[in-house]
């Protein structure tokens, strides 16, 4: 029983990651296409006691697919997601390819379901559900409880991302060049054009006229969409860390109503999907480390904003695992809400 599945760019990191927390959730299925670009067709992968064989992505990939979990890159996305739906199958894509189109829902389960209440398995219609980007999933997890009780007017984020946002590629590249510059050779440097190993610089992601990079801008339009809230105003920079998978965010939050830091450790504490690591005393708040290969998303430092009058403002510092939360597990959870 359960839908038949497909997962688009399985060799991929968010690719592996999905059939990981598929297994983990004890997700049901009745059949699972594991699908990738010509070069990896062929080859064989095991998934929970079975051997699979990857097969080329092509058009007739859809055929009898209920959902199509999509992790390839937008182009692919752009491509195929089009005709899966046609075919009748759910695509969950991971891709910004369609975040922003109106018609398409944009969902973290703990903060809008009700965004994907209309789509649901079996009724033989295919859609497409967007996964927002990593950090604005990462973000909101903290961010939105707090807003569901002061509304948030405005929120500054700083962004320490991992290597992990990039892809499998960027996460070797980080370990080669920290080998290499450990033995004194120059390091390589395919996916970023600059030595990342013992650095950090803006993220890679194309500068746009407004002089914000697009990942500045996803965590802008993203959170008022995601919110369904035009008004919120939201600012960021986003900086790539050499961390390998887990991201970490600076987060300024504006408040319309009062909320004191003691307050919001409450509500933080009581959120889906969220654990507050804030121990002032031995200086212990969430790090990359301790929330890699983690479903929840953690938050410490949680102190009021003294640069603002009163209790309308807070400062907190959150970090989730990009790969899991910022992709494979928040795609996986929208496919829960379908069945
Ligand atoms: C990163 N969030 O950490 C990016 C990569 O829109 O899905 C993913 C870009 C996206 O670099």
């Amino acid at each position: 029983s359960g839908p038949t599945l497909a997962v688009v760019g399985v060799t991929g990191a968010v690719g592996q990651e999905f059939l990981s927390v598929l297994s983990d959730r004890d997700f049901p299925y009745r059949s699972i296409k594991m699908l990738a670009s010509k070069r990896s067709a062929g080859k064989q992968l095991t998934f929970q006691d079975q051997t699979y064989t990857i097969e080329e992505l092509r058009e007739e990939s859809f055929d009898g697919v209920d959902i199509a979990l999509f992790s390839a890159g937008g182009l692919i996305s752009k491509e195929f997601g089009p005709i899966a739906v046609k075919k009748g199958s759910i695509v969950v894509d991971n891709s910004s390819a369609f975040r922003m189109d109106q018609n398409v829902p944009l969902v973290i389960p703990e903060v809008n379901p009700e965004a994907v209440s209309g789509i649901k398995v079996k009724n033989g219609k295919g859609a497409l559900i967007a996964n927002p980007n990593c950090s604005t999933i990462i973000c909101l997890m903290a961010a939105t409880p707090l807003h569901r009780h002061a509304k948030v007017k405005r929120m500054v984020v700083s962004t320490y991302q991992a290597a992990s946002g990039a892809g499998a590629a960027a996460m070797e590249e980080l370990e080669l060049q920290t080998r290499e510059v450990l033995e004194g050779k120059p390091p390589t440097c395919n996916i970023f054009k600059q030595q990342y190993a013992f650095n950090l610089f803006s993220h890679n992601a194309p500068v746009l006229e407004n002089g914000y990079n697009e990942e500045e801008m996803k965590l802008v339009k993203e959170t008022r969409k995601i919110w369904n809230d035009m008004d919120v105003r939201v600012t960021a920079t986003c900086i790539r860390v050499p961390v390998m998978r887990a991201h970490a965010e600076s987060v300024n939050l504006q408040f319309e109503k009062p909320l004191d830091e003691d307050t919001a450790k409450e509500i933080l504490k009581n959120a889906q999907g969220v654990v507050v690591i804030d121990e002032r005393a031995s200086n212990h708040f969430p790090t990359p480390l301790e929330v890699s290969n983690k479903d929840d998303v953690a938050v410490g430092r949680i102190r009021r904003d003294v640069s603002q009058d009163g209790n309308i403002g807070l400062d907190i510092f959150v970090c989730g695992d990009q790969i899991r939360k910022g992709a494979a597990l928040n795609a996986v959870q929208i496919a829960e809400l379908l069945l």
